[in-house]
């Protein structure tokens, strides 16, 4: 959750306000640090199944992508091309995603996402 940043002085808040304090916790309304949220929290949601806690192996990541990247893998999963995919992200080697690795795929796919858009918003202006 929401930390505020180090040496930031919250002293002038009526002793009731909890934290984190109201204020703070609007903040985390932005678009932006909603979807952080839901990348971070995403990754758990998933790395907590089965093996070590904190990392996705392939059958959660299998997972996360179908239940919640239905539209990205066209609601199936290409073994060969999930493969790869893998093999890419997993750096380190050790058959499974860390945080680290999954933030790449995250980066990755934010690329896709913008290219395709960028595609369309190109093809929307020649129609013009
Ligand atoms: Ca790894």
């Amino acid at each position: 959750m929401y930390a505020p940043p180090l040496g930031s002085d919250l002293s002038y808040l009526p002793p009731t306000a909890g934290f984190p304090p109201a204020h703070l916790e609007a903040k985390m309304e932005a678009p932006l640090e909603k979807a952080l949220e839901v990348m971070v929290n995403t990754f758990h949601k998933y790395s907590g199944g089965d093996g070590d806690k904190y990392k996705l192996n392939k059958s959660e990541m299998r997972e996360l992508l179908l239940q919640e990247m239905p539209a990205f893998v066209r609601g199936k999963i290409d073994e060969p091309g999930f493969e790869y995919l893998m093999k890419k992200l997993d750096s380190n080697e050790d058959e499974e995603l860390d945080f680290q690795e999954y933030a790449v795929f995250l980066a990755l796919a934010a690329s896709l996402c913008n290219e395709f858009f960028r595609e369309c918003s190109d093809e929307n202006n020649r129609k013009r």
